[in-house]
């Protein structure tokens, strides 16, 4: 892509209404555009690490054995009826009528569809188990919507749906999607803390909210500093073996929301030195509710004796907008963001800086065509601009590296590579160069 045809609107300072620091880059990269309280336009830049970052959430879940569907962003009203939870939900839940003055509602969660769906093809144990998940935009009314993408009012989840025959095989759903959490993060290059957290309004008994520490986070966490430590499991496990030990390796240790929080017990279980009190974004959370909906939306599968019950089932959210969000809050420094190389929205930047110098433009466009054929995800900055401006601009949209084109380094048949992380910088021969960046 050519800079200069591009439509990659930055800004020198950020809107003062913008507090925390990935909502002021947000603005200030040109990723997004505020077009109502909580509602955004998601422009180029900030739509390619979208996607991204919604292509990391997939391959996870599908590596975990969950199955891809799509529902509709309207939902009607009459299935929220028949699980109970119309009136409950209140004024965050946006309520539409159309033409013929049926009840709609722009779903804010959609375990009411994915149950509407289940029930009417699945009828027994032998199908089972099943995991069916969606991307898709929820919109919730919030009170308060705040910090850009932290927590708007129309944002992108993923969210999947467990289907199990009994408790004990709804445990192993969940366990999966626990262990797939911690994967789908550490991809991003984000350390996850699962906690054990409060169900809210969609309820149940087993339930863990997956946190990213930042001191500008809306969640209070306790954690013993182990916890924090620890890795993800990796992808190499055995999704279909028994994942128990695994799961409570992370769960033995004292971790708890603000809500959950049992002070007499953290101090007795950590030790003083390992206590850890932070403040963290919550970028996903899973339940295990049973049949919370399947009963009263007689969602049943016969078991193998052939008595039909309610379907046990569990749901998992993982905020996709809100991840955009959390991985600046956490890579980012005084010049702006810093993507890790997974979710970035370009691999490398080419700078011309001499735009116009027929030398420093072919040696420019053929750094362009080499990183490309390299399958290079390549901006080329041919912008007629001062090279000031140019660093400036590329540092705050924050590409893994930057590959330096200038008349001096022409004349002397070399490049200079940045590394937009460590600002480590070399310079190289372009052969050189491409070959450092093609890793
Ligand atoms: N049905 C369940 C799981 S699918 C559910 O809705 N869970 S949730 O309410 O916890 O939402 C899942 C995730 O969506 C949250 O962990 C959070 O990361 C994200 N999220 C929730 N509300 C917002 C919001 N207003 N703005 C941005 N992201 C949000």
């Amino acid at each position: 892509m050519r800079l200069s045809r591009y439509f990659m609107p930055t800004l020198r300072e950020a809107p003062s209404d913008a507090q925390i620091v990935s909502h002021q880059l947000m603005l200030r990269a040109g990723l997004i555009r505020q077009e109502a309280a909580g509602i955004y336009a998601f422009l180029p830049l900030g739509l390619r690490v979208l996607k991204k970052v919604e292509q990391i959430v997939r391959e996870e879940m599908n590596r975990a054995g969950a199955i891809e569907v799509l529902m509709p962003t309207l939902q009607l009203a009459d299935l929220w009826r028949e699980s109970g939870r119309y009136d409950d939900y209140g004024e965050e839940m946006l309520r539409i009528k159309d033409r013929h003055e049926r009840d709609l509602l722009y779903g804010p969660t959609a375990e009411e569809v994915i149950t509407e769906i289940f029930r009417a093809y699945v009828k027994s144990y032998k199908d089972l188990p099943k995991n069916l998940y969606n991307i898709q935009w929820k919109f919730r009314d919030e009170r308060r919507p705040r910090f850009g993408v932290m927590r708007g009012r129309e944002f992108l989840m993923k969210d999947a749906y467990s289907f199990d025959v009994d408790e004990a095989a709804a445990r192993r759903s969940y366990n999966r999607m626990f262990l797939a959490y911690l994967n789908t993060y550490a991809r991003m290059g984000l350390k996850a803390i699962p906690v054990r957290a409060d169900a809210g309004p969609i309820g149940g008994d087993l339930s863990h909210e997956f946190i990213i520490l930042a001191n500008t986070g809306e969640s209070e966490v306790f954690a013993h500093q182990d916890l924090v430590e620890m890795g993800a499991p990796g992808p190499d496990i055995d999704w279909d073996g028994d994942l128990q030990p695994l799961v409570d390796q992370r769960t033995r240790l004292y971790a708890a929301s603000d809500e959950m929080h049992d002070a007499a017990r953290f101090k007795k279980e950590v030790p003083e030195a390992k206590r850890m009190t932070a403040r963290g974004i919550e970028v996903g959370h899973i339940f295990y509710f049973g049949d919370k909906y399947s009963k009263p939306m007689k969602a049943v599968v016969a078991g193998p004796d052939g008595v039909e019950r309610p379907v046990q089932m569990g749901s998992y959210g993982v905020g996709v907008t809100r991840l955009m969000g959390a991985i600046i809050e956490a890579s980012h420094d005084e010049a702006g963001i810093i993507w890790p190389d997974s979710v970035a929205p370009f691999d490398v930047a080419v700078v011309n800086l001499r735009v116009g110098e027929a030398a420093v433009d072919q040696a420019a466009e053929a750094a362009y065509r080499g990183l490309q054929s390299a399958g290079k995800e390549t901006l080329l900055d041919d912008r007629d601009e001062r090279p000031g401006a140019k660093f400036a601009s590329l540092d705050l949209v924050g590409l893994p590296w930057q590959l330096i084109v200038g008349p001096k380094g022409v004349a002397d048949g070399v490049v200079e590579i940045k590394r937009r992380a460590t600002g480590e910088r070399q310079t190289l021969p372009l052969e050189a160069a491409l070959k450092a960046i093609r890793g």
